[in-house]
């Protein structure tokens, strides 16, 4: 394909361009068709306060820094406000996800939820650990009771910290308390946070940013940690599985039904549905060879993780899977499930089902997730896909797909470093520390049409292994580095000399996928677990490590954001223009400011290239700070020596 071509590609992934290309033939609207008719509205740079209607006043012109609105605020109180509500959005969905499955959770230990079970005992006594309650004597019901009833209280807690900030280094959670912001209850922060950026009550933009650190701190470290510990606990911790990846999971011969979303409650029950020999029989009454369960975004990533689902693709793959003609039903749960796919399913035969009591979509069918009788609701949406199969026209399957291996843990990852006795970080420490692996970075995150699709994360990934960076990744930034291809044993051959090294002596692939974007507090508890294992500083904000979103498109990587830079993590992002774009002071203060605080800052690049050098700046800024910048000498131990050494 000649340079020119390219330029008119939407996506790098072969099987999205395809189906573009499909949706453009047949003049099926998409977002990637939309995104060239609807210029982005300027207010986006932060200029705009439309939270009163006085205005809603916007800061226009070459002075606009100087300008105030008509109540007075001015640039920056405006900015900050702007960023700070992004931010207390995003705690709120990913926290009550976090309250969502702490509920199915109560309800299953109560007996009240048909079908569920706690099924990681090993987990709910080391969270049960984590929040001191005792674990003697208890029956695992009782136990899960308990640990669901903290969780819960975590969320309506009015004093006093939140029962993780304990997780933190020593070192971080004393930097929290000097400076005023460790999390309290989850619901009073994004209550809170809402309530000073309303008009005319906190008018001072560092006062507001230091507000929204702490809304996102209970996020990280209250409603997301909460959400993967406990969903570990119901459906299983994550091991390494192997699966497949892309459109070409999607099956021509066979009931297609994709999940979509972020909650796995519901989707955790469709796998039972779907693997039911009635349910499999019933499918082959209608002609069908059986049912192919696949997912879309998060939703997908969870059932990914723990059951081997295969990803249909991310983020923006939701209205190109219907494109294939293939899918019978798409059931979406919350978040990040565009209201565009039921018009694009107009097109064709596929029905569009919403679950979640919070969430419907006009023109979807839905069928409301009761979690006291789950399968009620789970079998009702796969007879109707099943039903529907007689239906389809033509199909058109990309035949592109990429194997994976998914399902890092923390606890796995401990495993497998150091295994079933002497599980520990201590070998990634020890690799970091000589260099053989420069650093770590995470790779999270969105899709977003306005920059080319998967171009970001899988040049980012590509480029850090090659220079030795060990690679984390979450989400739909995980999904792309998959369908690149960059998720196999194999991948370590693309990696540079060193980290090769490292991943064939410790099996470990150099690029990890640690779930959905809930589980991005996988990655903060990683990082404490690296500062408790030694060697790399007393806190997280000395590790050389950076939090990478190179096509954000939402508020929700905003609030990862804020409590990874609020933990001490520098965070770049890229993808979509800055949201404080209009205001100096806030961009500084977000990052020198917030790095001279909290250790950690928050910058918007315009390229992926930038990303890449600004991580690689940043890991060797830290390793000379740790003193391991240069080559450590090998000593070479004679008999001598050693018998000193064991004394
Ligand atoms: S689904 S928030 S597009 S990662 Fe978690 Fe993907 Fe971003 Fe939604």
């Amino acid at each position: 394909m000649s340079e020119e071509e390219k330029k008119d590609l939407k996506s790098i992934d072969p099987a999205a361009q395809a189906m573009i290309e499909e949706a453009e033939a047949k003049g099926i609207s998409t977002m990637f068709s939309r995104v060239d008719k609807m210029k982005p509205c300027p207010m986006g740079d932060g200029s705009c306060c439309k939270w009163c209607h006085m205005g809603p006043c916007r800061l226009v012109g070459k002075d606009r820094e100087e300008k105030v609105g008509i109540c007075g605020a001015n640039m920056a109180t405006i900015a900050a406000r702007n960023l700070a509500r992004h931010i207390a959005a995003g705690a709120s969905a990913h926290s009550d996800h976090g309250r969502d499955i702490a509920i199915v959770m109560l309800a299953t230990a109560r007996g009240e939820a048909e079908g569920y079970e706690s099924k990681d005992e090993v987990k709910l006594h080391q969270v049960a650990g984590y929040m001191s309650i005792a674990t003697e004597g208890k029956t695992k019901d009782k136990l899960a009771e308990e640990v669901a009833e903290e969780a819960l209280d975590n969320f309506g807690r009015q004093f006093g910290p939140l029962t993780y900030v304990a997780r933190a280094p020593k070192k971080r959670q004393e930097l929290w308390e000097k400076l005023g912001v460790t999390p309290r209850g989850i619901d009073r922060e994004v209550v809170e946070l809402m309530h000073r950026t309303n008009p005319g009550t906190d008018q001072d933009a560092e006062h507001i940013l230091d507000a929204a650190i702490r809304t996102g701190l209970s996020s990280g470290w209250g409603g997301s940690m909460l959400a993967t510990d406990l969903s570990d606990i119901m459906f299983g911790t994550p091991r390494p599985l192997r699966s497949e990846i892309n459109l070409g999971v999607i099956d021509k011969d066979k009931v297609n039904i994709i999940v979509h979303g972020h909650d796995p409650s519901f989707a955790e029950m469709l796998v039972v549905a779907v693997n039911d020999p009635e349910m499999v029989e019933y499918a082959k009454s209608k002609g069908a060879e059986g049912i192919q369960l696949s997912g879309i975004c998060c939703t997908s990533n969870e059932v990914l993780m723990r059951q081997g689902v295969p990803p249909a693709g991310n983020f923006l793959h939701q209205e190109l899977a219907i494109i294939t003609g293939a899918v019978d039903v798409m059931v979406v749960d919350v978040q990040c499930t565009m209201q565009g796919i039921v018009e694009v399913a107009k097109n064709f035969h596929t029905k569009i089902i919403t679950s979640s009591p919070k969430a419907k979509i006009e023109g979807a069918e839905h069928v409301e997730f009761d979690h006291h009788h789950p399968l009620e609701s789970v079998n009702k949406v796969v007879k109707t896909a099943i039903d529907n199969f007689g239906n389809r026209g033509e199909t058109k399957i990309p035949n592109i797909k990429s194997e994976l291996v998914a399902g890092f843990s923390h606890e796995y990852i401990r495993y497998m470093l150091g295994g079933k006795y002497r599980a520990s970080l201590k070998p990634l420490n020890e690799n970091i520390i000589n260099g053989k692996i420069q650093g770590v970075a995470a790779i999270v995150g969105c899709n977003n049409p306005r920059a080319m699709h998967d171009a970001g994360i899988v040049n980012v990934a590509r480029e850090l292994i090659k220079k030795n960076v060990l690679v984390v990744v979450t989400g739909c930034a995980a999904a792309g580095t998959g369908k690149a291809g960059l998720m196999t044993p194999e991948t370590m051959n693309e990696a540079g000399d060193s980290l090769k090294e490292v991943c064939e002596a410790t099996g470990m692939p150099p690029i990890l996928h640690l779930g959905s974007c809930v589980d991005n507090s996988r990655i903060l508890t990683i990082l404490s677990d690296v500062v408790e294992t030694g060697g790399l500083g007393d806190d997280i904000d000395q590790i050389p490590a950076v939090g990478i979103c190179p096509e954000w498109y939402c508020e929700k990587p905003f609030e990862i954001a804020a409590y990874c830079v609020g933990s001490g993590a520098y965070v770049i992002f890229s993808g979509a223009k800055s949201p404080v774009a209009a205001s100096t002071v806030v961009t500084n203060m977000i990052s020198s400011g917030w790095e001279e605080k909290y250790g950690g800052k928050l910058e918007i690049v315009d390229d992926w290239e930038e990303i890449v050098k600004r991580t690689l700046d940043h890991i060797q800024k830290k390793r000379k700070a740790l003193g391991i910048d240069t080559d450590q000498e090998r000593v070479l131990f004679d008999m001598e020596a050693r018998r000193e050494l064991s004394v």
